[in-house]
């Protein structure tokens, strides 16, 4: 008897430890305690109602963002179970909630994912709410439990009757643990639309309370329809996307694909749902497939010429692709853990989606020439690309160390401490470089517009001899050489006008950067000045307004004197001095970095603005009309 005691004791002890050890470290457990961290909290609920799915459980999810800042997510899986643990003497939803990684008999997972921020528990989440309730329908009975900071609070309680089964959560983030409590009903959506995608047929809706804003996901065709929503702004090269699927050892493979006219390439991975956006052996895997498959047949068809063979990349302009894969025992690796690492992997998608492909070419010889036509299209403009490539290497040799002339470059060498700024216009760059820091700050002015990279191929973007400045000036090399720790700078500065000229020549480099130099903006090097809209003149006082709320407010400040207000339209219109105080003088500049905060999203605006098909562009810019004169499209 006293045995009893002690042990329940025991484990109450323990339980307790565990939740303070969440509360105490909770970046440990969540990954940060910003909004990323807090998002984790919802996206490890639903993992549970997804992992209920994946068993053939669980048909639908819903989400409810709640007026109080709660949210609920509601399954119609088997719920939790209810019975008392034998061992804790407490029901095992009890358990679940409140012990770390309370894994084993109550583990209804059928692919565990180990490492990364995923199935870290709802304990967790329990653990870092204000409260939380749970209500499980098992047993024709609605069971109900209440705590608080993950402590119980009540007994688990009936509740009332049901028909029915499932699982309901909700809970309110604590706002003590949390920088920022507020749920963002965009990042959620996004998120639940790919889960959505990842399993065919499952229905995810969710509901915001405050704005009335409601989405529902399901998608019959699985991750073929995540393809076409991929592709749906592009032209594609065939109506349907290629889907291949098998097993092989317990290992589930899936992968679509479809080609569109584009050059660049977009292959999203997963592993047990969850997006390896580092890739890994699962897409190394694929990749090896798709040159196997494809020179296969471009050889046995007589393609190619004698003996020549397409690379990887040649095979992959315009491809959009989704692979997905279920194993046992993910291994995640990689700075942001999101690389698959078990190596029997690649072995297992190379085969399925080489044979998968093969086959696909065999029967449908219309699509499998066009794709193969692209590959050899891109071949020889890769050829072209390489001697561009060349020349401009071996011009740089003979010219003055290699820099563009119209570059005036800083004396400083150590690149951590060099600016770039590219410059609109002659005139401003003009001013910039008697404005500058000589120092620190190089000066690289542009002559009227860039080339638009988003509808040309490398070989004639390498004879735009503005890019070519921007490429000798970085040092950087560009495709296939590009190595960003060459950059001869840390701060890489677009400086446009604020008018539509300005926007574009902006939107122009960012689509180069982002396509052609992503690690550019990955190292976080990429920054866009904010020259200001106004100045506003009293007597002798100048100040200048960055916006049209500061501006009100200079106003306002002034009262009812009479001010001279300039609206800004070029950086022409300043003179260095003003230049240099209002948008260079690293103490007093504001510089917005550049961020691909999400691939897919940047990859979309990106495509709409620049690509080929103009009616997305159009609705995307009456979409954003009221926004145009902050995002300038
Ligand atoms: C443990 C065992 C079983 C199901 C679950 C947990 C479960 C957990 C969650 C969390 C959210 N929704 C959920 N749905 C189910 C298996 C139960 C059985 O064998 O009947």
């Amino acid at each position: 008897m006293s045995d009893v005691i002690e042990d329940y004791d025991a484990s109450q002890i323990q339980v307790l430890e565990g939740l303070d050890a969440v509360r105490r470290r909770p970046a440990m457990y969540v990954g940060s305690t910003n909004t990323t961290g807090l998002h984790h909290l919802v996206y490890e609920v639903v993992d549970n109602s997804i992992d209920e799915a994946m068993a053939g459980h669980c048909s639908e999810i819903d989400l409810i963002l709640h007026d109080d800042g709660s949210v609920t997510v509601k399954d119609d899986g088997r719920g939790v179970p209810v019975d008392i643990h034998s061992h804790y003497k407490k029901p095992a939803v009890e358990i679940v909630m409140t012990m770390l990684h309370a894994g084993g008999k109550f583990d209804h997972k059928s692919y565990r994912v180990s490492g990364g921020l995923h199935g870290v528990g709802v304990s967790v989440v329990n653990a870092l709410s204000k409260w939380l309730e749970v209500e499980v329908r098992r047993n024709n009975l609605v069971y109900w439990q209440r705590y608080e900071h993950g402590i119980p609070v009540s007994d688990l309680e009936v509740h009332g009757v049901s028909d029915h089964t499932g699982t309901l959560v909700r809970f309110k983030p604590d706002p003590g643990i949390f920088d920022e409590v507020v749920f963002s009903f965009d990042t959620l959506s996004t998120r639940l639309r790919e889960m959505a995608f990842l399993n065919r047929g499952l229905k995810i809706s969710i509901k915001d309370e405050k704005s009335g804003k409601e989405r529902e996901y399901q998608y019959e065709g699985g991750i073929v329809s995540f393809v076409e929503h991929l592709n749906r702004n592009k032209e594609v090269l065939h109506s349907t996307p290629i889907y291949i699927s098998g097993e092989r050892n317990g290992t589930y493979v899936e992968a679509a694909l479809q080609y569109n006219n584009s050059y660049s390439e977009g292959i999203f991975t997963f592993a047990n749902n969850i997006n390896t956006r580092e890739g890994g052996t699962h897409l190394s895997g694929f990749k090896a497939a798709l040159t196997k498959a494809g020179n296969d047949y471009a050889r046995s068809n007589k393609l190619l010429k004698n003996g020549a063979k397409l690379t990887g990349e040649d095979l992959r302009e315009g491809l959009v692709a989704v692979i997905s894969v279920r194993l046992s025992d993910p291994q995640f690796e990689g700075q942001t853990k999101t690389k698959l690492g078990n190596s029997a992997i690649r072995g297992t998608v190379l085969s399925l989606v080489s044979d998968g492909l093969s086959d696909f070419f065999e029967e449908n010889p219309p699509v499998a020439t066009k794709i193969l036509e692209k590959a050899i299209q891109a071949s020889s403009a890769r050829a072209a690309a390489k001697k561009a490539r060349e020349l401009t290497r071996r011009k740089n040799a003979l010219g003055t160390g290699g820099l563009p002339g119209k570059l005036a470059d800083c004396a400083e060498r150590d690149p951590a401490q060099s600016e770039l700024y590219i410059v609109e216009g002659e005139s401003a760059g003009g001013s910039a470089k008697q404005g500058r820091d000589r120092h620190i700050q190089a000066i690289l002015p542009l002559r009227g517009k860039i080339l638009n990279v988003e509808r040309a191929r490398m070989d004639k973007i390498l004879k735009n001899k503005e890019i070519r400045n921007i490429i000798t000036a970085l040092g950087t090399g560009i495709g296939e050489d590009f190595r960003v720790e060459k950059s001869r700078y840390h701060k890489v500065v677009i400086m446009t006008d604020a008018d539509v000229d300005g926007s574009h020549i902006r939107t122009l480099l960012l689509t180069f950067f982002y396509r052609y130099m992503r690690p550019l903006i990955e190292a976080g090097y990429v920054y866009i000045a904010q020259p200001p809209l106004y100045q506003v003149r009293n007597k002798k006082i100048i100040n200048y307004a960055y916006s049209d709320a500061e501006l009100d407010r200079i106003l306002e400040s002034i009262g009812g004197k009479k001010a001279v207000i300039q609206r800004y339209k070029g950086l022409g219109e300043m003179n260095p001095e003003q230049l240099w105080e209002t948008t260079m003088d690293p103490v007093g500049r504001t510089l917005l970095k550049v961020t691909i905060e999400d691939v897919l999203e940047a990859d979309d605006i990106f495509t709409i603005l620049m690509g080929g098909l103009v009616e997305p562009r159009r609705e995307f810019i009456e979409a954003h009309a009221r926004e145009a004169k902050n995002l300038d499209v």
